[in-house]
């Protein structure tokens, strides 16, 4: 285990147009408000709350091909990727609070400006590595892993507001975990990519332990490297986490994602975590909404070491009786 990153910054991405229903903008907000600085701060990190960025709404924006919203989607994700490139130039550990999953374009992005050889860990129902001509829905939360990836640099199309971005990842530095809903064209990426990922299935037939094994195995057994998780709430059941644009059934159990984050933790390795997808307009009520939140918290805190075992950091003797 290595040493603790100092400080932790959270920075919020009020942004929904990776997608078409409204209300994942205001994801950054209720989990704030479900408690997340207080939480953090009761583990032993500064934390710096960075706010939320301002994004501009471009009001001309025509679909290229069939995708939707290019230009505010490409706009929104050169302003995270100069802000997060900041955040980890100044030493801290980034929590990014989504928004849709189109904005991990502009995290991973900042991301690797700083860190060249950092490796990715997806969590997600969805693998989001559909091309624009693969895609079935033209929006862009279901592409983002495709403009990442210099295997795919070929297969994409100059799309407008994405000049100021190229492929910047290998297919071997990412893995997968929660799969359930894959779109044929993203079959045959994975597959002929060899893109290591576990399905729902693999946590069934391997358990969740030995996912983790094998993760860490493939990404870090030559060296070790910063890590970028990019954390998908629907690949959580939609049982615990309702309130999200496009839940599948069968899902992460609470156990299961809490031990994810849990090893990411114990690697020492974490450098920035998105947490994306929490709609509070989709939820049935709102205890939903309070639900998703709030899981949002857990995961979070879990993955900057919050731990089931409990810990005594400040505590170094029973205090005596007499
Ligand atoms: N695969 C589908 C598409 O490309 C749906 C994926 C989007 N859903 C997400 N992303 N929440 O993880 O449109
Ligand atoms: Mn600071
Ligand atoms: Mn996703
Ligand atoms: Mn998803």
């Amino acid at each position: 285990r290595q040493s603790r990153a100092q400080s932790v910054a959270v920075l919020g991405a009020p942004f929904s147009r990776g997608q078409k229903r409204g209300g994942v903008e205001h994801g950054p907000k209720v989990i704030r408000d479900a408690g997340l600085i207080d939480r953090l701060s009761g583990l032993d990190y500064s934390v710096h709350d960075f706010g939320d960025l301002n994004f501009r709404h471009l009001e001309k924006d025509e679909p290229y091909m069939d995708v939707k919203f290019p230009r505010n989607v490409g706009g929104a994700n050169k302003m995270l990727s100069s802000a997060v490139s900041r955040a980890i130039g100044a030493g801290h550990t980034l929590i990014m609070l989504g928004g849709d999953h189109s904005l991990a374009i502009g995290s991973v992005s900042g991301h690797a400006q700083q860190c060249p050889d950092l490796c990715l860990i997806w969590v997600d129902a969805h693998a989001d590595v559909n091309t624009p001509m693969t895609s079935p829905s033209g929006n862009l939360h279901g592409q983002p892993v495709a403009f990442m990836l210099k295997e795919l640099q070929d297969k994409m199309p100059d799309i407008p507001g994405f000049s100021w971005t190229k492929p910047f990842l290998s297919s071997r530095d990412l893995v997968y975990i929660g799969l359930r809903d894959v779109d044929p064209g993203e079959h045959h990426i994975l597959k002929n990519l060899g893109i290591q990922y576990f399905t729902m299935r693999d946590i069934d037939r391997l358990g969740i332990q030995r996912v983790m094994e094998v993760t860490f195995d493939h990404l870090l057994s030559r060296k070790q490297r910063p890590i970028h998780l990019s954390f998908d709430i629907d690949a959580f059941d939609p049982s615990l986490a309702p309130a999200t644009g496009t839940p599948v059934n069968g899902g992460l159990t609470y156990r299961e994602g809490i031990y994810i984050t849990e090893e990411i933790h114990n690697t020492g390795l974490l450098s920035v975590m998105d947490l994306v997808e929490v709609n509070p307009v989709l939820g049935a009520n709102p205890e939903a909404v309070e639900a998703t939140a709030s899981l949002a918290v857990d995961v979070i805190a879990s993955a900057l070491g919050q731990t089931r075992e409990g810990a005594h950091v400040s505590i170094v003797e029973i205090p005596s009786a007499k």
